[in-house]
């Protein structure tokens, strides 16, 4: 909350071996909720802009220390997926966070990262013989960006299904861009890829 990045490796150390948190705990009862209340207090204007980045880098930096206790090693490859925070966004907090869940379920997930062209995912699409397109948007000047990868994944004849996600989309919204799928959290996204492959 205070965006202090040099006391976040004793805090986790802390969580985990002091009161036994499992890392999915830290993840979900910890981390987002912090990055959630410093938010808020931006919204009331209580923080600025660089409070919340100092907030999110430090999100950023524990979520680096949680990430390798996350990953279990998938020995199978239920799917390759491609994840993308759309062009225009640089919001990937939660992308990344989408992205270890799918892996540690044994999707093969190639992240492109954030502020992603519709191009470049349809071609990396492609070329990987993706299953499915993952994509994150934040902003609600983003969400339409969405729109456009799936326009471009018909007009291509791509065979793979589109899942989205992220705090400002709904469920009738990603229904309305002709989205496969959406989820609100990793856990719904890593039960929705399951039911989309199956
Ligand atoms: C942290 C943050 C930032 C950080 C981002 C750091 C980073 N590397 O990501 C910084 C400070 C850089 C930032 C910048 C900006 N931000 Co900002 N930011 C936030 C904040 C507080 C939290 C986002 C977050 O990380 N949440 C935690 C994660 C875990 O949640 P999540 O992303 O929703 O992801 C979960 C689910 O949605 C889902 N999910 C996510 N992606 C996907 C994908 C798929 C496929 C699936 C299935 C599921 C899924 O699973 C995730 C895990 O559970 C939000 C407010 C909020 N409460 O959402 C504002 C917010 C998103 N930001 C906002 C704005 C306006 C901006 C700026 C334009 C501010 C500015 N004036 O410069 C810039 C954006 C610049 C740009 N071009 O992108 C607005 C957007 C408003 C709107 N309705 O459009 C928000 C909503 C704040 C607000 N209320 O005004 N921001």
């Amino acid at each position: 909350m205070e965006g202090k990045q040099e006391g976040i490796e004793e805090l986790l150390e802390k969580a985990l071996h002091e009161y036994h948190l499992k890392p999915l705990e830290i993840v979900n009862q910890g981390l987002i909720p912090g990055i959630e209340e410093a938010g808020e207090l931006y919204d009331r204007k209580e923080y600025f802009l660089p409070q919340l980045m100092m907030a999110a880098e430090t999100m950023k930096k524990a979520f680096t220390i949680v990430k390798p206790l996350l990953s279990q090693q998938a020995s199978q490859n239920k799917g390759t997926i491609i994840m993308a925070t759309v062009e225009g966004d640089i919001h990937d907090i939660g992308k990344n966070i989408v992205c270890v869940l799918l892996e540690n379920y044994g999707y093969r997930v190639i992240d492109l990262g954030k502020d992603v062209e519709a191009e470049v995912i349809l071609d990396a699409a492609k070329n990987e013989d993706a299953d499915i397109i993952g994509l994150s948007a934040l902003m609600t000047t983003t969400m339409p960006a969405m729109k456009e990868v799936i326009i471009g994944a018909k007009a291509r004849g791509l065979q793979c299904k589109i899942m989205v996600g992220g705090a400002v989309l709904t469920p009738e919204y990603a229904q309305s861009i002709g989205a496969d799928a959406y989820s609100e959290d990793a856990r719904a996204a890593v039960l929705a890829a399951q039911k989309l492959l199956n």
